[in-house]
């Protein structure tokens, strides 16, 4: 081990490891545990200000370069993810707590990404378009905008990071990233692996910290772009901070209050098992994951026995074991926001069919009485457009039953009852039902017959109404990081040919 990965651990800035400004360190911990997992530098304002400048000075080598000589960075990068998925994976599990088997999908997802990204520089680039004057071209052409400000989340700490730099990084903008202070450790190997791929100095740099440090890289007048993926809070001020500001975008993604319509078509094998990992994978921390289950009545007692039978039985438990379905939440407030809405549902008037949010002793692994422990919380309630617990983001494994009568129509304005629109899903055998639900559903991913989790990169990925603006994330990530240029050239070789220059010009004095 060099001295630079020595503990605490450093910075990324301009092509060395850092201690940085501060004498604050931070240290990270395993969710299933309680036991430290390593300790870091927090980072500055000045941190984030060398970062800037570094990122800054690089910016216009990095632009020169072509497109596939910027991808083989990247090739590099993904060739590591691939052949170190297992080891990854068991980082992401240890640091985040989600269990094994989604602690190596998120390194694959990573990888996905990259692949996506690194395979675009040898795709077309911009348009040819034609002019309505036969001597002129017309190109769109796509050029980097330059330092983008990169802000992730603790729940996919290796995914979420490549969703926001792999394209970002190939299209030509330099990048400064803040992984989430919860997940340092998995940020640490990432800063390593486009060091060992030998990304130039100062392209890619990481500030470890808080969100002090994330806000110093919000209100840095260098920045050209700040992608976002988090907590609807934070997500609006930087929304309204950097998106106030001409010439700059700020790309956000901030969770969701998904719903998942059963009708009275549905099959219920696959409504019960769509439900269920919707509602449970990742322990409900995903930005994509269902807390209403919006459900015919012709189905719901059915469905509502089938869907608590496995509630009450999920495995939650140590998340490197194998047989594990649920893992821990990664912290205390997370615990503590799941009681808080659960409670606010007992008093809304929820009639509660699972409780599991408290697990008993004997459900906790031994030697693991110091993780944040909880379990599926389900219950069932009339809808009401006042209800706070039917229209607020949970971020844990707590699921609204919500019975409906009627159409498909009916369930739709339901499932729109919230000011989110992220994700969710129908679960129907009717095409009609499934295309109204397509239009009218007022979300950026939607989900037929499938969970409301599981997007791909290929897609772009991002919501409407409060979940967001612009797409930090998925195919169109592209959109907030280039600028284009219109370009229109003359081909007409003298002035009576060339439409456009021909005009007359009228000086004073011409008859
Ligand atoms: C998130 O929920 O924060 O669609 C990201 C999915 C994953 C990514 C989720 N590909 O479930």
């Amino acid at each position: 081990m060099s001295e630079q990965m020595q503990q605490p651990y450093r910075h990324y800035i301009g092509g060395e490891w850092v201690e940085g400004e501060g004498d604050e360190t931070f240290e990270s911990s395993n969710p299933a545990t309680g036991e430290t997992l390593g300790e870091f530098h927090r980072g500055t304002e000045a941190d984030v200000d060398a970062a800037v400048a570094a990122a800054d000075e690089a910016f216009d080598e990095w632009r020169s370069m072509s497109y596939i000589d910027r991808a083989e960075v990247l090739w590099d990068v993904f060739h590591e993810l691939r052949e170190r998925t297992d080891e990854l994976g068991e980082v992401v599990t240890k640091e985040n707590g989600k269990e094994i088997s989604e602690g190596r999908a998120d390194v694959v997802e990573a990888a996905d990404t990259v692949e996506w990204a690194a395979g675009n520089a040898r795709h077309p680039h911009g348009d040819v378009i034609p002019s309505e004057i036969a001597e002129k071209d017309l190109y769109m052409r796509r050029k980097p905008r330059g330092v983008v400000g990169c802000i992730t989340p603790w729940n996919f700490p290796v995914a979420i990071p490549f969703w926001h730099m792999a394209v970002t990084l190939v299209e030509g903008n330099t990048v400064v990233w803040k992984p989430a202070e919860q997940t340092p450790w998995c940020g640490q190997i990432i800063a390593e692996m486009f060091e060992d791929a030998g990304i130039p100095e100062g392209v890619f740099n990481m500030v470890q910290g808080f969100g002090d440090a994330g806000n110093a890289i919000v209100e840095d007048e260098r920045l050209s772009a700040v992608l976002f993926t988090g907590s609807a809070e934070v997500g609006h001020k930087i929304a309204g901070k950097v998106g106030g500001e001409p010439g700059k975008i700020a790309a956000c993604e901030m969770g969701g209050k998904n719903g998942i319509i059963i009708t009275e078509e549905a099959d219920l094998d696959i409504a019960v098992h769509a439900a269920v990992m919707s509602s449970f994978k990742t322990t409900g921390q995903r930005c994509v994951s269902s807390e209403r289950l919006i459900v015919h009545e012709d189905v719901c007692d059915e469905f509502k026995e089938r869907f608590v039978e496995v509630a009450e039985k999920v495995a939650v438990g140590d998340p490197l074991d194998e047989g594990t379905f649920m893992g821990p939440v990664v912290d205390e407030s997370q615990i503590e926001k799941f009681q808080k809405y659960n409670d606010l549902a007992r008093q809304e008037g929820a009639n509660v069919l699972v409780d599991r949010a408290e697990l008993d002793d004997d459900e906790i692994p031994d030697g693991h009485e110091d993780g944040y422990w909880v379990g599926p919380f389900v219950y069932e309630i009339d809808y009401d457009p006042d209800l706070r617990c039917l229209k607020e983001e949970v971020f844990g494994p707590h699921v609204a039953l919500v019975e409906y009568s009627g159409d498909i129509e009916r369930a739709v304005e339901i499932h729109n009852d919230t000011p989110y629109g992220l994700a969710g899903a129908v679960i129907s055998d009717d095409y009609r039902q499934i295309n109204y639900y397509r239009d009218k559903a007022e979300i950026g991913l939607a989900y037929a017959n499938l969970p409301s989790i599981g997007a791909e990169i290929q897609l772009p990925f991002g919501g409407v109404k409060k979940s967001g603006n612009g797409y930090p994330s998925g195919r169109e990530v592209i959109e907030a990081v280039t600028d284009r240029t219109a370009w229109t050239m003359n081909n007409a070789k003298d002035i009576e040919m060339a439409q456009g220059l021909s005009a007359d010009i009228k000086t004073s004095g011409d008859d």
